[in-house]
Parts: C-alpha cells; sequence; structure tokens
C-alpha cells in the first residue's frame, strides 16, 4: 500500500487538473511535476475532484472504464486499463453541438454503454454478474480531452485526470443485453461521411461486461460501489478520433442503431 498524498499535495495536484479544466488550457502531465506519483495517489486526486464537483452542484451519473481496448492501449501507449467518473455536466443530448472552445484537444470514441438496475460491489465482479445487473445496454459516444499537453500522459496522470473524461452522448435502442452477443457486435464509426474506423465489442477486454466487472474491482479498492441506475461507459472500441469545430460523428452500431454528435 503506497503512502497516500498529503492533503497540501492532494490540493495543489487536483487544482492543476481543475484550472486546465475550467479553462481548457493544457499543463504538464502531472508526473512531470510531481515524480513517483502512484495509481493509489492518481486515484485519491481523481476522488478529490470528484468530491469538488459534487460540492459544486454536479451529480454522478455513473462511470467509465477506459484504456479497455488494445487499439486504445496502443494508440495511447498505456496498457493498464483504468476508471474515472461521470457527472451530469458531462452529459449531451443525441446530435447535440459539442461547444469546441470549451475543450483544449477533444477526440470521439465509440462505445457500448449499460445502465445497471442493481448494484454492483465487491472485490470479485464477473462478466455474468454485470449482465445480470443490467437494464440495458445503449450506443454511446464519449468526447475526451486530457488536459495534458499533446495528449501524452502516463497510467497515474491519466487517471488523476479522471481518465480524460469531458462529454459523453447516449443514442440508439436501449436492448437488453440477453439476446444480443456484446462480443460480436459490430460498429462502424464516420467523421463527415467517411468511415473512419469500425471494429467488433469483443475489443474490449474479449466481452465489455468484463470492462464493467473490472471497473467494479477497481471501485471497489476505492471503497465505493456502483449503484443501481449507473451509467457506465466500458470504454472505447476503436481508436479515438480527433475533433474539430464543423466535424460530425456517428457511430452505427448492429443491432443497436446509431449515435451521432458535432462540434460547433
Ligand atoms: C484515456 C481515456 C480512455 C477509453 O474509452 O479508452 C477512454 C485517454 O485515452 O485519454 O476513455
Ligand atoms: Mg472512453
Amino acid at each position: 500500500m503506497s503512502a497516500t498524498l498529503a492533503a497540501a499535495d492532494l490540493a495543489r495536484l487536483t487544482d492543476r487538473i481543475e484550472q486546465a479544466q475550467r479553462n481548457a488550457i493544457a499543463i504538464p502531465k502531472l508526473s512531470d511535476e510531481f515524480p513517483g506519483l502512484t495509481l493509489a495517489q492518481a486515484y485519491q486526486v481523481q476522488s478529490e475532484l470528484r468530491r469538488r464537483f459534487v460540492a459544486g452542484g454536479d451529480r454522478v451519473v455513473g462511470w467509465k472504464a477506459g484504456l479497455t481496448s488494445k487499439a486504445k492501449m496502443e494508440q495511447m501507449g498505456v496498457h493498464v486499463p483504468g476508471i474515472g467518473f461521470l457527472t451530469s455536466a458531462m452529459v449531451r443530448p443525441e446530435n447535440s453541438a459539442i461547444e469546441t472552445r470549451e475543450l483544449i484537444h477533444p477526440r470521439v470514441e465509440c462505445e457500448v454503454a449499460f445502465m445497471t438496475c442493481a448494484e454492483l460491489a465487491g472485490p470479485k465482479c464477473t462478466r455474468e454478474q454485470v449482465l445480470a445487473a443490467t437494464g440495458f445496454v445503449f450506443p454511446a459516444l464519449e468526447i475526451i480531452d486530457s488536459r495534458f499537453a499533446g495528449f501524452k500522459f502516463d497510467l497515474e496522470s491519466v487517471m488523476a485526470d479522471n481518465a480524460s473524461s469531458a462529454r459523453f452522448v447516449g443514442g440508439g435502442r436501449a436492448r437488453k443485453p440477453q439476446g444480443l452477443d456484446l462480443r460480436t457486435l459490430g460498429v462502424v464509426m464516420e467523421k463527415n461521411g467517411e468511415i473512419v474506423a469500425c471494429a467488433a465489442a469483443a475489443a474490449v477486454m474479449n466481452h465489455p461486461a468484463d470492462a464493467v466487472a473490472m471497473l467494479v474491482e477497481v471501485l471497489h479498492g476505492m471503497g465505493e460501489v456502483l449503484p443501481a441506475g449507473s451509467i457506465v461507459l466500458s470504454g472505447g472500441i476503436t481508436e479515438a478520433v480527433p475533433a474539430k469545430p464543423g466535424d460530425s460523428f456517428v457511430a452505427r452500431f448492429q443491432e443497436l442503431g446509431s449515435v451521432s454528435v458535432r462540434f460547433a
């Protein structure tokens, strides 16, 4: 068990992330300023960020798993998955225009989203438990925006930065997971009408429900549970695609319909 951050360090590191996010100005990755930052300390920063947002009136509406596909891991050079929290301030309606100027260097990911109908908790969570606690799955686009210069980071820095969470959009058709094969579920991502990525959802840890199980286990380590009624993003199936003002994205999912977003 690594040492926890002293209160002054925790406040300083959390300030850095919060200011970078509020001002949409990139900062050096956190481990440059604080060498030796451990993963446990990084999650301590993330939890402090969450506490501040909730104190400011945001609601935690769910959680996300990140770096859960090989495509994402290779793209970012980080080969361990992690988690982040999702708040009411990050949700945008289907096909809405994302304010690009509020972000630093946004990228778009297509993901299978879960809506839970029972609590999930504990040190060991299985795919079967996740599926039994899932009310429905639906297609989502996540807009990530690393607060770090050049979108470059290590595992510790990115988890302190709430796994680059910025915005997300749900759409398509909600379906019960029973009767769907979430491994062979295909997705095609289009940017400005051209196909830019395609894959099957098994790219996410062989089964996207396994990413939710991983998330529950990491939450347990933080002393948290996944409440019923949580939205969970299971992680980008393909690599993330950069977005500029004027760009539009559509992810077309087999069985689940499509979800779209635009950038203003
Ligand atoms: C970290 C967040 C990754 C995903 O779906 O894999 C993520 C990043 O790549 O900036 O959200
Ligand atoms: Mg993601």
